[in-house]
């Protein structure tokens, strides 16, 4: 179980108060979550102790600067059940992980005829890429639809899937419905027609246990900002020898092994895929916040944002006119709840929550064409982490009971 108080206490932020003297309710974590203070501490300390560039200085500093930040990557590859730390390549965040295996790996790998599978409910950063690709390469897009109670439906995925399919890519959780897709059988799936299986798990690691072996996932992306990170750092895991087949995403120093006038050769993965300078310092405070999160134990994390969640759907069922989208099953959901209040739009929800101190996100969640399929432009979202309390459930169910207040001449 979490000591959510003692969590709490970790977390200087949570001790500030916003609009109206309010003390905050940070209730957008899927967004980007807060900072503990072994992490901001990290940071500092590079900083003040050991700030120097990676893999090429023979200076104690520098020495210091590479084990730390190759530390770190071996962190993350324990985190997720890597076999290798070798399969792990230090980006900015999930979206740019997920640029790299569509511009070094499928840009390459495909051709017109092949086709990339995708679901409706993805973030913009698992579709983009992949329209890109598509217009490049002349592979065809589809796309998995959700059920009525906003599921992955799989009773199309005999039909998608086929021997054109080259590359299957989808969320491990929706960061709109909460919605947790079993990734597993669609890797084996994707894997029986000979796919690869790329996995967005940009809301799925800060809240739940990762096995990339389990999963069978051939690629999988991740953010540090949303796990307790900071901003600027995230990760991506590669199967090694499909790292090793690929070519570089981007050029220049400490990517290469050697350079001639006209031709280089290429470093080993995954020095490879990390050209120029990389980002050290937040690098190795995402490691910090990995060890801060598998102390408190990720088990209990999701366990705990399952009560959370549980207690959410059952309170905020109370509230009359108000649809909530979402399997509303914490079984198979994240700690994230989108509603929209009938005839109010998500903006003047938000801002009323936000003067009750509320912080909760407001919008499209860079997930439109999920916005379109569920018949609305936007949807307010609550999304919950470890700080997060029932009493502050209350606060924002409370917070609701204001909007309705406010519009209640609203039909
Ligand atoms: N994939 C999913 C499922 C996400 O939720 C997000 C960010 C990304 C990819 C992109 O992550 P980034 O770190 O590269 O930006 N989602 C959100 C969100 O729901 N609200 O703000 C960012």
């Amino acid at each position: 179980m979490l000591d959510v108080e003692a969590v709490r206490r970790d977390f200087p932020i949570l001790g500030r108060t916003v609009r109206n003297g309010r003390r905050l309710v940070y209730l957008d974590n899927a967004a980007t979550s807060q900072k503990p203070r072994v992490v901001i501490e990290a940071l500092k300390h590079y900083y003040e102790h050991y700030n120097a560039n990676v893999h090429r200085g023979v200076h104690t500093l520098a020495e210091e600067a590479t084990e730390a930040y190759e530390g770190a990557r071996a962190k993350v590859a324990r985190f997720i059940n890597a076999p290798d730390s070798r399969s792990v390549i230090f980006v900015r965040n999930t979206t740019e992980a997920l640029n790299l295996v569509a511009y070094a790996y499928a840009r390459r790998e495909l051709k017109p005829g092949d086709e990339i599978l995708l679901s409706i409910m993805e973030h913009h950063s698992n579709l983009v890429p992949w329209q890109l690709v598509a217009r490049e390469t002349g592979a065809e897009l589809k796309f998995l639809d959700i059920t009525e109670d906003h599921r992955l439906d799989l009773s199309q995925l005999d039909r998608l899937l086929t021997r054109r399919t080259r590359i299957v890519a989808l969320t491990l959780m929706s960061n709109v419905l909460g919605t947790i897709n079993p990734i597993k059988a669609v890797a084996r799936a994707a894997h029986d027609v000979g796919a690869v299986m790329v996995v967005d798990a940009a809301q799925a690691a800060p809240h739940m246990p990762i096995d990339v072996q389990d999963l069978g996932a051939d690629f999988l992306a991740f953010s540090g900002h949303k796990m307790c990170g900071p901003t600027g750092i995230g990760a991506l895991f590669g199967k090694l020898e499909l790292l090793e087949r690929m070519g570089p995403f981007l050029g220049g120093g400490s990517m290469i092994r050697d350079v001639h006038l006209t031709y280089s050769e290429w470093n080993d993965v995954p020095w490879k895929f990390e050209a120029g300078t990389p980002n050290i310092g937040d690098a190795v405070a995402f490691g910090v916040a990995i060890d801060y999160l598998e102390g408190l134990g990720m088990e209990n994390v999701r366990r705990h944002e399952k009560e959370l969640l549980a207690y959410a759907l059952q309170r905020i069922a109370e509230i009359e006119g108000l649809e909530v989208y979402g399997p509303k099953d914490p079984e198979v959901q994240g700690g994230i709840i989108s509603f929209n209040y009938l005839g109010v739009h998500p903006h003047d929800v938000g801002t009323v929550l936000d003067s009750e101190g509320v912080a909760i996100r407001a919008g499209h969640h860079c997930a439109k064409p999920l916005m379109r399929r569920l018949g609305v432009v936007a949807t307010a979202r609550a999304s919950f982490y470890i700080y997060n309390t029932k009493a502050e459930v209350d606060a924002f169910i409370q917070a609701l009971a204001r909007v309705r207040e406010i519009f209640s001449h609203v039909p």
